[in-house]
């Protein structure tokens, strides 16, 4: 399986839906990113001249924007950028969504995450910039939290992506625990011993440059590697496809605790009914949210 390239000339939004959404078979938006005006823009210096005192705690440590840039281009001896290294956009740097609107790039449509129902609360519904650097590798191959589908656009630096065919998660070796990520530790060479079905899984491998988008249908596993100095924004969809799995997630992370699960379950129920109506009226939500 190769995953599909397309520019916005091949493929309308329309298209899109019918023929990966639906299915939920990958994609490689060539240019859906043109829309943004963070595209060209997003560089390590454009950050440095405007965020550079913001500040992230990482692992304990408070470290500015320059000194994580810094540590991202490899310009500090023996310090490498830990990866991932994320902000929040709409919590720690919201300065930012004006050039990433519409966050759905046009294709990513409708997505309930938008809505004012799903804005409150966590529910997975974050649009992160990631910092990476050479190297820098996602520390497990995973699913997305919340069965959302996920939307990576790489803005400057290239990105090696895994994907796994459909179906493959008996090769992959799930946590139990945490059914979403995968116990392989090495994802470059998994212990043949610990792991022996991993080789009949077969993983499909591929570079994205800057501009171009990936769309990770639900149920795809996945993972990443920054292969130079990176920067990127992903953000998750949500809609009537990919609600019924959501709804499970949003009771199975919290049944810990049945009443307060019983009541957010509920709240998202109702919210996605909502939504549902919504979608049959076409109704306008908020482009900056996703
Ligand atoms: O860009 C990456 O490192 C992978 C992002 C990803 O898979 C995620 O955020 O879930
Ligand atoms: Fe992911």
């Amino acid at each position: 399986m190769e995953v599909r390239r397309a520019s916005i000339n091949e493929i309308t939004p329309e298209e899109f839906y019918e023929e990966h959404w639906k299915p939920g078979i990958p994609l490689v938006f060539k240019d859906a990113s043109s829309v943004w005006k963070a595209r060209g823009k997003f560089t390590p210096d454009w950050f440095r001249e405007h965020f550079a005192e913001k500040r992230k705690v990482i692992g304990g440590v408070s470290h500015t924007m320059g000194e994580l840039l810094d540590m991202m281009e490899g310009k500090v001896p023996g310090k490498k950028l830990p990866y991932p290294c994320t902000f929040d956009l709409h919590h720690e740097l919201s300065e930012l969504l004006p050039y990433v609107t519409p966050i759905n790039l046009k294709y990513a449509q409708p997505n309930w995450l938008e809505s004012n129902w799903f804005s409150k609360g966590n529910w997975g519904n974050r649009v992160e910039l990631f910092l990476g650097g050479p190297g820098g590798q996602f520390p497990y191959i995973h699913l997305d939290y919340y069965h959302l589908s996920a939307w990576v656009t790489q803005l400057y630096g290239r990105k090696e992506f895994t994907v796994y065919p459909r179906g493959q998660e008996k090769y992959l070796y799930p946590d139990p625990n945490n059914t979403w990520m995968s116990l392989i530790e090495d994802q470059e060479n998994p212990d043949p011993v610990k792991y022996p079905l991993y080789k009949h899984a077969t993983p499909i491998r591929f570079v994205m440059g800057p501009g171009e988008t990936l769309y990770i249908p639900v149920g795809i596993w996945h993972t990443a590697k920054s292969l130079e100095p990176t920067i990127s924004v992903a953000f998750d969809l949500l809609n009537k496809e990919n609600f019924p799995l959501f709804l499970k997630d949003v009771w199975d992370f919290r049944k810990e605790n049945p009443l307060k699960a019983a009541a957010i379950t509920s709240y998202a129920a109702f919210a996605g009914m909502m939504c549902r109506v919504g979608d049959a009226f076409g109704v306008h939500r908020d482009p900056s949210r996703g």
